[in-house]
């Protein structure tokens, strides 16, 4: 992708350093993965082009200007093995992690296995991660391959420094068998769509910000299909009674208080979209976020 500085609500500067930009975007177009609908390999550069028709001003009538913002392109995943192409965008994170914030626009969910390796290589100590998703994402295999979007959390918990203790799972509901019988005698952190619901936002979030009061890191991950199929309707495996982009954006609010290290939008789909509801609720997700967090 050539850099075009319109993209983002004209914030984006191709000419700032990394350690000068307050926030970094990197597409990764990659819906291999995928167990049901592909689609996602689309979304970086359809949330790029929905950025540039967007004023810079938060959802509250906040000034975006003043934000440093580059966004580096696509890391290509043509002619690439899925594993070729995750040593690739776990060395991109690495350089990216602790030197500015990086923001991933995924992509399927399995592109955040790379990127946890490479903030469990980066950051010492626990590693805080936040999963807002339909699904638990941690099966050991599925459909035969163990890198499947569907396995996101079983390679992430392989990692030095990410422990179930600080992972939580917020607005499942949706369980595959075999993540049943993973859970049995182990201990998680989810929070499934009933309880958020009954519990509130602010109050699930004050519990989560607790039980990450240890990590000095956190990473957040947004699987879209966390929002309800009628707010996002492009997604490979949408799953009813899910959360509204209201919802959505009160509780990155309230995470945004975390001593976030990086963030990812995921399986946004836009050919199994309708008028690109899902694309504009992941390109405002990010942009409110930046709101949250720099200004
Ligand atoms: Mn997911």
């Amino acid at each position: 992708m050539s850099e075009n500085n319109v993209i983002w609500n004209g914030l984006h500067n191709p000419d700032l350093k990394l350690e000068e930009a307050d926030a970094v975007v990197l597409g990764l177009p990659f819906d291999g993965a995928t167990s049901f609908r592909k689609g996602a390999a689309q979304a970086p550069g359809r949330i790029r082009s929905i950025s540039t028709h967007i004023p810079p001003t938060t959802e509250e009538g906040r000034l975006l200007t003043k934000l440093r913002v580059r966004d580096l392109g696509d890391i290509e995943p043509a002619g690439l093995t899925q594993e070729q192409y995750f040593e690739q965008v776990s060395a991109a994170a690495e350089r990216l992690f602790g030197r500015t914030m990086p923001f991933f626009i995924g992509g399927d969910h399995s592109v955040t296995i790379p990127l946890l390796q490479a903030a469990a290589a980066v950051f010492q100590g626990p590693l805080g991660i936040i999963h807002l998703d339909a699904h638990l994402d941690l099966c050991e295999e599925l459909g035969g391959n163990r890198l499947s979007h569907g396995c996101t959390h079983r390679r992430s918990l392989e990692c030095p420094g990410i422990e179930l203790e600080h992972l939580f799972f917020v607005g499942i509901r949706s369980f595959e068998v075999q993540e049943l019988q993973f859970l049995q005698g182990r201990h998680a952190n989810i929070v499934t769509a009933r309880t958020l619901y009954e519990q509130g936002i602010s109050a699930v979030a004050a519990q989560i910000c607790a039980g990450l009061s240890r990590c000095r890191h956190v990473y957040l991950s947004l699987d879209i299909d966390f929002l309800d199929p009628a707010m996002a309707p492009g997604t490979g495996t949408p799953k009813p009674g899910g959360f509204s982009s209201r919802d959505l954006f009160e509780l990155l609010r309230h995470l945004a208080r975390l001593p976030l290290i990086g963030m990812d939008v995921v399986e946004v789909s836009p050919p199994l979209d309708q008028n690109d509801i899902t694309s504009f609720a992941a390109q405002r997700a990010v942009t409110e976020m930046w709101g949250y967090l720099f200004l």
